[in-house]
């Protein structure tokens, strides 16, 4: 398992998230897309861009949603990354004393563009090392290339890390910022039942595509890093 996951920069566990749970998170997600229940304070509700400038009218709240950041903050969603084989898959990859970053409800409406360029989650974290910080992310959905299923390069977490930008598309989702000029040849598209789970370094290059289909498609994440990781940017605020 650990050795696949520092040669390839991935692993994929299917089913390491019961059907309970997701059906918990999916239902918690439409209370708080569709106004049910208040988010809790200091979750952030993310729109669409296209959604957000009125240049799309979606058919509900949810469709008009892109991320839900910050979810820890909410009692319901927290139980995904308080699941226990989940820590215990993180700390077997990056050890144990997990930290827990940024949690997100990541949602992928139709008739927008959804797209996330293809990058590198360490240009978003001040600490290091890399092999440290773990990435999890589990389908909520039925996840496939027709509705935007992850993209990575295999073993693109053992190259450099690599100059990000906005890319050079009309609509520009918020911190969605992309690699450029990478040789994208060898890249896997990972395609994934509610439930699987996939755990990924965070200097991997990954991304996902349009969803053209007309239902959501949902996804929960959460990163860990070894407390042990130092600041690199050694209390500066972040400058992103
Ligand atoms: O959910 C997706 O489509 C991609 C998410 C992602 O790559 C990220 O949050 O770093």
């Amino acid at each position: 398992m650990k050795e696949e996951y520092f040669e390839n920069g991935y692993i994929v566990r299917r089913g390491l998230i019961p059907e309970k749970l997701v059906a918990e998170l999916n239902e918690r997600f439409a209370d708080v897309a569709e106004g049910v229940i208040e988010p809790a304070p200091n979750m952030q509700v993310v729109r669409n861009v296209e959604v957000a400038r009125g240049l799309v009218t979606p058919k509900t709240r949810a469709h008009g949603i892109s991320k839900m950041n910050f979810i820890q903050a909410d009692p319901v969603m927290r139980a995904y990354s308080d699941y226990g084989p989940l820590l215990d898959q993180a700390e077997e990859l990056i050890g144990s004393d997990l930290i827990s970053m940024n949690s997100m409800l990541l949602n992928k409406p139709p008739r927008v563009d959804g797209r996330h360029p293809l990058h590198q989650d360490l240009i978003y974290f001040p600490f290091r090392p890399a092999e440290s910080i773990v990435g999890v992310w589990t389908a909520l959905d039925s996840i496939t290339r027709e509705n935007g299923c992850l993209v990575m390069i295999p073993g693109s977490h053992k190259g450099e890390t690599h100059a990000h930008d906005y890319p050079d598309w009309e609509h520009k989702n918020h911190l969605f910022l992309g690699v450029k000029d990478v040789d994208t040849s060898g890249r896997v598209h990972i395609e994934m039942e509610p439930g699987d789970t996939v755990f990924f370094h965070s200097n991997i290059i990954h991304g996902s595509g349009f969803n053209r289909t007309e239902d959501l498609r949902r996804a929960i994440a959460v990163h860990f890093a070894n407390a042990h990781c130092e600041d690199i940017w050694a209390g500066e605020k972040q400058k992103l």
